[in-house]
């Protein structure tokens, strides 16, 4: 056997477990180990049957994805499932597999070569390849099918999506349920089967369909893919491997999935989500906070400021079983929050996404008041009033008064020195920043601030916390913007310049849409308010460096009060469905400023759009790297990924640029020094690497300790 799988005997039912923890992927060793097990089983006159079991906290959940970066950076050989599924399913007895937790991708490929399928009634099964980029590779495309029929095949293997038992056992992947000891149920059941047929899915092709049936269900999934599922080559190959299934006998079937894999696994964007899944784990490893450091158990949270952040933070908390004290200044600004809250929940209970039970048993966890009374009992109390110095100090202070020793106190601040309102604390090692992006319970990003006092049972608290309530946290240094907005604001600064010299505002957006951002800079500005921008730039403008170029527009259109939608107009028109057309302000103001400044008015590529666009990214993330800001150039791709909007199958800003080769990158930041000026003076980290040849990805320098 294998030290990854091994062999034992309930009577005549034998038992191969999986032991590869933490998530039993099949590395090199668990494929050979099953092998050698089946060949045990056979010569084993006393066997009658089998049981397929994983150890620990999960089936197989799936091939091990180190080995796909191995591969396509040619340090590693490839593994072949496929034969190893074929000696399952050849096997004279009952192969019976035994699901709980997850049997994903590779993990649901075994399970399908078994003879049988049972699951605990909370595991998940799920085809994600796409998620990475791929699509199945050992037969999983020609298998499911013939189980789950070719409409439900397509879509689990576009989607991506897992889907639970019940699910499973409707659909025909999950022959049986077993409640209680998976085990024994499972060692019972393949006693049931012993000495029975051991049916192989290959060739049961009942549930494969005819042309006629099949060729709608194919035309609507390529229709949906190609607009919900944009730039991505994996959701269109898994298609057709579906289809090359109804088409050709299993083994031509297996060949052109064997194809198909291949071209997705080298593709750009299947290295960019593989980086993506990677990245979003190592976020979690801060070099100077070891796993096994001490947390303090939160239980209950207070947060002050009923406002657009406030909200969506309770609702986050409550959805996560935490009960909030949600405070306010006056009646009307808690009834105001609490109406907007049941407003949310209302929404999501006529979408179908939560119950009336559920909401109102989630607003029973609300307790609004408009005082510090019950402070004392709080665990963590996250700050969400107006943003201004002077205010947050304010609430600090008082916080400091009333709160028990060892709770954290946390501002959702995005623009303030952490530092400074830590200080108005006697306990600043128990200050952090915890900057949730809007809206607070649906963004998945979680900047977490480190001030330079924040003790290390804080951070820890906080990013397992976050990952309690389903936040991707990002441990960031207390600079100015902290990571996300530092690099926001050049971007859409860029964004501004480039209509002042003649592109239109929908060629900048659209340039950039169709790249893949989620959306154009200038239709976010119009979404979240340009006045708060406004009041950003005017506030920090001494802090410019002099003789440096200023937009002009977003000023002259926030001082007209087109602050963007919620004003009917910005840098777009709006009608009252909020639906955009274009504002004829914006090209009267172009015009005034092109007499006044003499900026030349040209054709502006989409290409030169979104070089200008992302490089200024990348460049501003390249200062934040050196200065020590952000831990890793993934971290900060995860920062854009998940709080901005920024493609996944780019992989990230920094991931990009590592991509497009920073050489390239370089050579273009310094011609539109030349061009535009000093905003555009190249990073000093971005000028090193592109001339040792470096990569971000190979970058490490600190521990985001920075501080202004
Ligand atoms: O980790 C969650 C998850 O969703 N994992 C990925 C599942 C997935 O995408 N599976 C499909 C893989 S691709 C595939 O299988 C292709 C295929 O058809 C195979 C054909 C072979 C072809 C051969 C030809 C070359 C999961 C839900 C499982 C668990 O979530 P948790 O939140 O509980 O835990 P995480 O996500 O923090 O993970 C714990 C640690 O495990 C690492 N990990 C997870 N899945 C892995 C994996 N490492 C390698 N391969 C996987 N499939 C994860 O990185 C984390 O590690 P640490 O170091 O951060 O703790
Ligand atoms: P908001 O104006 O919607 O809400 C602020 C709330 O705080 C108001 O209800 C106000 O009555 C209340 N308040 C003011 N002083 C108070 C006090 N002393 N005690 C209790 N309540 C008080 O503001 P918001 O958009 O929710 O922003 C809150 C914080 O979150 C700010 O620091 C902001 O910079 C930050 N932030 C906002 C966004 C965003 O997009 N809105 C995103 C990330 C971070």
């Amino acid at each position: 056997m294998s030290e990854l799988v091994q062999l034992s005997k309930v009577g005549d039912v034998a038992v191969i477990t999986i032991n590869n923890p933490p998530v039993n992927a099949l590395s090199p060793g668990v494929p050979e180990g099953i092998e050698s097990a089946i060949a045990a089983i056979e010569k084993d006159p006393s066997v009658k049957a089998a049981v397929l079991i994983g150890g620990g906290r999960t089936f197989i959940a799936g091939a091990d994805i180190n080995m796909f970066v191995q591969i396509t950076s040619g340090k590693g050989g490839r593994i072949h499932l496929l034969p190893t599924l074929l000696k399952i399913e050849n096997c004279s007895k009952p192969v019976v597999v035994a699901i709980h937790g997850n049997a994903l991708g590779g993990g649901l490929e075994v399970a399908q070569a078994c003879h049988y399928r049972v699951a605990t009634p909370d595991a998940k099964v799920g085809q994600p390849e796409v998620n990475l980029g791929i699509i199945p590779g050992a037969g999983g495309t020609q298998r499911l099918p013939r189980l789950a029929g070719v409409a439900k095949a397509v879509e689990m293997c576009t989607n991506g999506k897992n889907i639970k038992a019940a699910e499973a056992v409707e659909a025909g992947i999950v022959d049986r349920l077993i409640e209680g000891d998976l085990l024994a149920g499972t060692v019972a059941f393949a006693r049931e089967m012993a000495g029975r047929p051991t049916p192989k899915t290959r060739e049961r092709n009942a549930k494969l369909g005819t042309p006629e049936a099949n060729a709608p269900i194919f035309a609507a999934a390529r229709d949906t893919v190609r607009k919900k599922q944009r730039g991505l080559p994996a959701p269109m190959a898994a298609i057709d491997a579906i289809e090359a299934a109804t088409k050709l006998p299993f083994e031509k079937g297996c060949e052109e999935e064997a194809r198909l894999f291949d071209k997705c696994l080298y593709s750009d964007e299947s290295k960019a989500l593989i980086h993506v899944f990677f990245a979003e784990r190592e976020v979690a490893k801060i070099p100077d906070v070891p796993k096994d450091t001490p947390v303090i158990p939160v239980n209950s949270v207070a947060i002050v400021g009923a406002g657009t952040m406030g909200g969506g933070i309770a609702m986050v908390c409550v959805n996560a079983g935490i009960p909030v004290l949600l405070k306010d200044t006056d009646q009307a600004a808690l009834d105001r929050g609490l109406a907007n809250i049941q407003k949310n929940y209302a929404t999501s209970v006529k979408r179908g996404r939560f119950t009336q039970e559920y909401m109102d048993e989630r607003m029973k966890m609300i307790k609004p008041t408009l005082s510090y009374g019950d402070f004392g009992g709080a665990d963590l109390v996250i700050e969400a009033v107006f943003e201004g110095m002077a205010l947050k100090k304010e609430v600090f202070a008082e916080l400091d008064r009333v709160c028990k020793r060892g709770a954290i106190l946390a501002s959702n601040t995005s623009t303030l020195n952490i530092d400074e309102i830590a200080a108005t604390t006697s306990r600043p090692e128990f200050v952090i920043g915890t900057h949730f992006f809007s809206p607070a319970n649906v963004m998945r990003l979680l900047e977490l601030v480190r001030g330079n006092k924040s003790s290390k049972e804080v951070i820890a608290t906080c990013m397992q916390l976050a990952k309690k309530i389903g936040k991707v946290a990002v441990l960031v240094g207390n600079c100015r913007g902290f990571v996300g907005n530092r690099m926001f604001l050049p971007y859409i600064r860029e964004a501004q310049f480039l209509v002042e010299e003649g592109a239109s505002p929908e060629a900048v957006d659209a340039a950039l849409t169709e790249w893949g951002m989620a959306m154009g800079p200038l239709a976010v500005g119009d979404l979240g308010g340009l006045d708060v921008s406004w009041r950003i730039r005017k506030e920090f403008r001494h802090l410019e460096k002099p003789g440096a170029r200023q937009p002009y527009v977003e000023d002259k259109l926030c001082e007209m009060g087109r602050f963007g939608q919620k004003t009917g107009s910005g840098w777009y028109k709006y009608d009252a469905e909020r639906r955009a057309t274009p504002n004829p302000e914006v090209a009267e103001l172009v015009k005034k400023w092109n007499a006044e400044s003499g900026i030349p008015q040209r054709q502006i590529s989409a290409q030169e759009i979104v070089e200008r666009e992302v490089y200024c990214l990348v460049n501003e993330g390249a200062r934040i790297l050196e200065e020590g800001y952000a831990l890793r150039a993934g971290d900060i791709d995860t920062i854009y990924l998940n709080g901005y909007g920024f493609p996944g199958f780019r992989g990230g800003p920094m991931w990009y640029a590592d991509t497009v080769g920073l050489k390239k990158v370089y050579d273009r930041v310094c011609e539109f020094h030349k061009l535009h000026g000093m905003l555009w003076e190249p990073a000093p980290l971005l000028k090193k690497l592109a001339e040792t040849g470096g990569k971000f990805a190979e970058f490490e320098r600190g521990a985001a300790q920075a501080t202004d």
